[in-house]
């Protein structure tokens, strides 16, 4: 069994997609082991993203992510991370499988919907960011 971090970023909660995507992620049969609804501030968003502080789009990407609400989840299934991963689609929705969510949702490379951890060790982190242990259900 693994976890993984999901988010359905600010434009997906504007959007009016928090349903069409979590009902995506009980059609796969990936149980939802925590969740919550976060406005973050740049503090917050800056140390979720400190692995790209050096990218040209950092600062654009942080303006993002706290320009609104976000809904915050833990998956729980086997190989979740890469299933999860699979249903997001690329990271631009141009270049991403059709019948994904970010090829049917998202507005382009930066507006794309939704975040997905990318390996065990950053869910990992990533839950830690946002969860405490007590927060998750078995
Ligand atoms: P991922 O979300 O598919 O893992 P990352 O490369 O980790 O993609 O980038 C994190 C987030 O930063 C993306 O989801 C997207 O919102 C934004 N981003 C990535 N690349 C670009 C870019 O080239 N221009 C603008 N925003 C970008
Ligand atoms: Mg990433």
């Amino acid at each position: 069994m693994e976890r993984t971090l999901a988010i359905i970023k600010p434009d997906g909660v504007s959007n009016g997609l928090i349903g069409e995507i979590i009902k995506r992620i009980e059609a796969e049969g990936i149980k939802i082991v925590g969740m919550k609804m976060l406005h973050l501030d740049r503090f917050k968003a800056e140390g979720f993203y400190y692995v790209h502080r050096s990218k040209p789009f950092f600062n654009s990407l942080i303006d993002y992510m706290t320009s609104g609400p976000i809904v915050v989840m833990v998956l729980q299934a086997p190989d979740v991370i890469n299933r999860w991963r699979k249903l997001m689609g690329a990271t631009d929705p141009k270049q991403a499988e059709p019948g994904t969510i970010r090829a049917e949702m998202g507005l382009n490379i930066e507006r794309n919907v939704v975040h997905g951890s990318d390996s065990k060790d950053s869910a990992m982190y990533e839950i830690n960011y946002f969860f405490k242990g007590t927060e998750l259900v078995d």
